[in-house]
């Protein structure tokens, strides 16, 4: 069984409230609930963390370094800015798929950049909530069996 953690960043609770155009009607709950049935096809067990805060989502990801095989990881805007993202994902070593339900390079030139591409395994953009499948089946296929 893989164990895997999906995190969430900033913004991503209010998935569902507003600007369903760009980002889906499903609710965060939603999107960890699919990702729950896929994941149990794929043999792997799921903890989801969703923070606001950066340092918690540093933390989120030392934590996981005790348990867990890879991360799927929305950093939301954090993907733009964060140097500290980016270092704890060096630092731990987890392969880590950077996910992102809109399509960042098809929108403002600010979200064209990821501070965190670069140290992740792979990156899966634009697919809506299918994003998430997507990664966990690519971060699965890279940990192997
Ligand atoms: O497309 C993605 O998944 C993003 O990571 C979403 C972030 C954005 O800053 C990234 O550039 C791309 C924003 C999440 C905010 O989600 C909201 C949902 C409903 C209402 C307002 C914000």
């Amino acid at each position: 069984m893989h164990q895997i953690l999906v995190l969430n960043g900033p913004n991503l609770n209010l998935l569902g409230q507003r600007e369903p155009d760009i980002y889906g009607a499903l609710t965060l709950a939603d999107i960890v609930n699919q990702l729950q049935v896929v994941g149990e096809q794929l043999g792997c067990q799921i903890r989801d963390v969703q923070s606001n805060i950066e340092g918690e989502l540093v933390n989120a990801i030392h934590d996981a370094q005790g348990w867990a095989d890879g991360v799927v990881f929305n950093p939301g805007a954090y993907s733009h800015t964060s140097i500290a993202l980016r270092d704890a994902i060096s630092g731990t070593g987890l392969p880590v798929v950077e996910t992102h339900i809109s399509n960042i390079h098809s929108r403002e030139e600010f979200r064209h950049q990821s501070m965190l591409a670069g140290v992740c395994i792979g990156v899966v953009a634009g697919f809506g909530a299918t994003s998430y499948e997507m990664a966990l089946a690519g971060l699965v296929r890279h940990i192997g069996t």
